[in-house]
């Protein structure tokens, strides 16, 4: 892959220069999202005065990675001398951090979304790469940063989680070159493994077997959905961001060509989508103004939850061929 090497000598030349820098990933932030924001964290710790933000309860299973005391609560209408922007399609996914962006001086987006059309002042942007973790340890690379242990391992994070543990067709030779040199730079494989999936609170299983018991199929079984309400929430005491899995899990079922799960907020309903085959679901998320890649993509509706799921199948029907 070629970088864009102007844009890295850039972002690099104004890093240099400025004293006060806020990193940023995006809403309800996933793996990708929190290796890669630590990881540029760890990288500028040693000479810069930092500032994160990221919006959304971070999961339970990232906490161990991720010292929650250092992410910014309510923004203070600081001017920063730049914000860098990980694993964020576009200025609206940094949630209620949004005027970070705009009243930055400078502004630097590494991201690897489709739907991304470059929306700060410098963009590294790479589609057909795996996950932000990857792109930015190539941003590293070219730069000649040394990565420690701790570095290496919130990269790894980033790239296993984006590749659905490597078996996403986002994953190329080069991401197992990069895993095998974060593996060399100390990487315990099977303690991350433990720690970022096979550590499930009890109560986040009775969840998930609860939004997996209510999957409904139609379309001849090619478009599989599930919904996380509310109710399961509260009744098993669980953040929203803990259920991980279901629309991966609904994806999992032979005829499934569309996954679908419709997640219930107070004001909005968000909905994942995972597709097989060669249907693009980033298409459908744009219709909605969302972002995403071909086959996992995710969009907002401001309506209740009835509506929305017959809005959204109104769409995916044509998809499918209906
Ligand atoms: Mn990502």
């Amino acid at each position: 892959m070629k970088m864009n090497q102007s844009s890295i000598n850039e972002m690099f030349n104004i890093i240099d220069k400025c004293e006060k820098i806020c990193i940023a990933g995006h809403k309800a932030p996933d793996g990708d999202c929190i290796g890669s924001v630590m990881a540029l964290y760890e990288i500028l710790k040693p000479y810069k005065n930092l500032t994160v933000c990221i919006d959304g309860n971070i999961p339970y299973n990232y906490k161990e990675f991720i010292d929650e005391s250092i992410l910014m609560t309510e923004y203070n209408k600081e001017k920063y001398d730049v914000l860098i922007t990980l694993d964020c399609s576009d200025v609206q996914r940094l949630g209620k951090f949004s005027d970070v962006f705009y009243n930055a001086k400078n502004t630097i987006c590494i991201d690897h979304h489709n739907t991304n059309k470059g929306f700060a002042h410098i963009n590294i942007i790479e589609h057909n790469i795996s996950s932000t973790g990857e792109l930015l340890y190539k941003v590293i690379e070219n730069k000649k940063i040394e990565i420690n242990k701790k570095i290496a391992e919130l990269i790894y994070i980033a790239i296993l989680t984006d590749t659905g543990k490597f078996s996403y067709s986002n994953t190329s030779k080069s991401t197992h070159e990069i895993v095998g040199n974060l593996i060399d730079k100390g990487v315990d494989v099977s303690y991350i493994d433990n720690v970022i999936y096979n550590s499930k609170p009890s109560n986040v299983v009775k969840a998930y077997i609860d939004c997996i018991s209510g999957i409904e199929l139609l379309s001849d079984n090619k478009i599989g959905l599930a919904t996380i309400t509310q109710k399961i929430i509260s009744e098993n005491n669980v953040d929203m961001g803990d259920i991980d899995g279901v629309v991966e899990f609904i994806r999992e079922i032979k005829e499934v060509e569309i996954s679908c799960v419709f997640k219930e907020y107070d004001d909005s309903i968000k909905v994942s989508l995972r597709s097989k085959n060669d249907i693009d679901v980033s298409k459908i998320s744009e219709i909605f103004g969302g972002g995403g890649h071909k086959k996992a993509a995710g969009f907002e509706i401001n309506d209740n939850l009835s509506n929305s799921k017959k809005i959204v199948l109104n769409e995916l029907r044509k998809y499918i061929g209906e």
